[in-house]
């Protein structure tokens, strides 16, 4: 059995120069973003597709992204509008590894957190230009402990105890559920595809590809471990949408997201 509905969970905005959207491209200036968390309901459990970003986080460290979220729009505040609390949730899958996509996290405490392999461990060990986007820690205690000095947010430790599993290549992670190997952006960064009875799949892209723009553009994002590999997943995406018909769902694009149907509101 496919998925039975998709809810995508509105994290709030944040705001980076157009130089970093569009990587050598621009035009420069403040550019507001959405955030947001997928749930999907299906026969084998609830999982949830990344986790937006901790607020408290991001005032900490990141103040110049002028956060915008209000309590509705944190993980127990998505969950509570479609009738669930945080501990209902069975899987989190997080794309990878960046502030403001694992910042949630630390809600799901029942959760088996799936990942990349090389995504856990290239968070374990950044590129010192990656240190900003990993700078949120608290998916992972042991993660934290280890970093050391290098962190920037010292949260509390044992929070919680996430249980990991880590995969590597493509896989069909449960029936119509498929994780597609997206690199570049970072190490070990996954896209996500959900099949559904009554539409098009849906191609949740995550950070292999921010915008609608970014791909008419063929420009990505100037945060990446690869640019040439980050090129490559972006076509990838491109030729994965035409192979089964997926309609493409960015990760920060303002202009597409007013479209988007937001919890309470499914897809199914
Ligand atoms: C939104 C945003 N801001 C900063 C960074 C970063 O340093 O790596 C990734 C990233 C972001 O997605
Ligand atoms: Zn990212
Ligand atoms: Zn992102």
């Amino acid at each position: 059995m496919s998925a039975n509905k998709v809810y995508l969970l509105d994290g709030g905005t944040l705001v980076i120069d157009g130089y970093h959207a569009f990587w050598n491209r621009g035009p420069g200036g403040e550019l507001r973003f959405p955030c947001y968390a997928v749930l999907i309901d299906h026969p084998d459990g609830l999982y949830i597709f990344d986790t937006g970003y901790d607020h408290a986080h991001v005032e900490r460290v990141l103040p110049f992204e002028k956060p915008l979220q209000t309590e509705t729009q944190t993980i127990p505040g998505q969950l509570k509008i479609v009738g669930l609390k945080p501990a209902d949730i069975n899987y989190v899958i997080n794309s990878h590894y960046h502030f403001d996509h694992c910042g949630g996290n630390i809600h799901l405490t029942e959760a088996s957190t799936l990942c990349h392999a090389k995504e856990l461990e290239a968070c374990g060990c950044p590129q010192p230009f990656e240190v900003l986007g990993y700078s949120d820690l608290s998916f992972s205690p042991e993660m934290q402990q280890q970093r050391g000095s290098e962190v920037l947010n010292a949260l509390p430790l044992d929070i919680y105890t996430p249980k990991f599993e880590t995969l590597g290549g493509d896989q069909e992670i449960a029936k119509g559920l498929w994780l597609f190997e997206t690199p570049g952006h970072t190490a070990g960064h996954y896209s996500l595809m959900v099949e559904l009875k009554n539409r098009r799949p849906m191609l949740f892209t995550a950070d292999a590809c921010y915008s609608k723009k970014n791909m008419d553009l063929m420009c990505i994002s100037s945060f990446h471990l690869d640019p040439v590999a980050s090129l490559n997943s972006m076509q990838r995406l491109k030729d994965l949408a035409e192979k089964y018909d997926a309609e493409l769902f960015y990760s920060h694009d303002p202009a597409s997201y007013p479209d988007y149907q937001l919890a309470p509101n499914f897809y199914s």
